[in-house]
């Protein structure tokens, strides 16, 4: 079978031989009566990795998010986020769906520079007619920006206001570990300004499973709950978490390397006639490009990549989101880019 280069998402990435041997010899046992040895450990290591004093593991990141958002909220709340967010954009409507909260989008919550008065002119007085503002998420790194960082310095902005105005924050770290990586800082320094932070186990990390949410433990132990109440209760998990263990030991340093394979990507685009790459924008694995100018829409472009062995999403009409992971090698991202140059020509 002719070769298959996968950059549709870092969600495709493989576990390690060494993950699928740990998951074999994992000590296990119940996790819903809290008994399951290997995924105690995986919830202590997640929360220390992210500055925190508890951790629950949840089969992937939009429960995560979710469960943080019914945890925080009630009916009827209001929430603030980026109308890219994908708490808003990508969980199929769960906020309003699981915990009747409304959403009120502000724009600019993400990248070198927060908007920090679109967040306050969002936010609700007492008004009688009004919701209760009660949750900012914020997206770190921004998906749909880009994998753009936001710096601890825009992240400590809102936490500055969101405390003035006692709301809570809810960070969704899906690759808050390329953040860190790409940024040489420790995770912390961007997890101190949330209350609670969701990061993704079986992305860049390559776990075949799982998300982590963490928080302080009274926050936890009513996330643990709501978990429960989603059916999200799992059992002899050690199996799942003996691969978490192993991303979070060993998984986070070569995100450097995918950060370099978008960084030749991008380099490599930028160079080629009719796209468009916004190369200062590429500070992590996703890449960003725009079709607009060679007349191929999004769709169009990503089946004649597919045709020739490249897959990549469009990710709006005239779009494409490239994502480099573990899976994909500085060659065949050197492949790629004779296949996109081939369409373009
Ligand atoms: N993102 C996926 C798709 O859902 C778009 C991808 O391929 O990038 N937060 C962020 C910032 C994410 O990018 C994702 C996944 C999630 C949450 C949800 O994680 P999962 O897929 O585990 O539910």
């Amino acid at each position: 079978m002719a070769e298959i280069i996968d950059l549709r998402s870092d969600t495709v990435t493989t576990p390690t031989e060494k993950m699928r041997e740990a998951m074999h010899r994992a000590a296990v046992g119940d996790d819903v009566y809290g008994e399951d040895p290997t995924m105690n450990r995986l919830e202590a290591l997640a929360a220390e990795k992210v500055g925190k004093e508890a951790a629950i593991f949840l089969p992937s990141g939009t429960m995560g998010n979710q469960v943080a958002v019914m945890t925080h909220t009630q009916r009827g709340d209001e929430i603030i986020l980026d109308p890219e967010a994908h708490l808003y954009y990508y969980e199929v409507g769960a906020l309003a769906a699981l915990s009747s909260v409304q959403a009120r989008p502000a724009q600019g919550l993400h990248g070198k520079k927060v908007n920090v008065e679109a967040i306050e002119a969002a936010i609700r007085d007492k008004n009688i007619h009004f919701p209760k503002t009660r949750l900012i998420c914020l997206e770190n790194t921004h998906n749909r920006g880009g994998g753009s960082i936001t710096p601890p310095e825009e992240m400590q902005k809102v936490a500055e206001l969101a405390k003035r105005h006692g709301l809570a924050i809810h960070l969704d770290g899906a690759r808050i570990f390329n953040a860190a990586v790409a940024s040489g800082r420790d995770a912390r320094e961007f997890t101190r300004y949330a209350d609670s932070v969701m990061f993704c186990l079986s992305k860049g990390l390559s776990a075949p499973v799982g998300s982590m949410l963490a928080g302080n433990r009274e926050f936890i132990e009513r996330a643990r709950k709501n978990r429960k109440m989603l059916g999200g209760g799992m059992r002899q998990a050690g199996i799942l978490a003996a691969a978490g263990i192993l991303a979070l030991e060993e998984m986070i340093q070569r995100l450097a390397e995918d950060h370099a394979n978008a960084r030749l990507l991008a380099e490599g685009l930028a160079a080629l006639p009719g796209v468009e790459v916004d190369l200062a924008g590429v500070e992590t694995n996703i890449v960003a490009m725009e079709t607009r100018r060679t007349g191929i829409t999004g769709e169009e472009f990503s089946r004649r990549m597919a045709a020739r062995g490249v897959k990549a999403n469009a990710s709006a009409p005239y779009r494409i989101r490239f994502v480099t992971h573990k899976d994909v090698t500085r060659q065949q991202i050197e492949k790629a880019l004779d296949v996109i140059r081939e369409i373009v020509a």
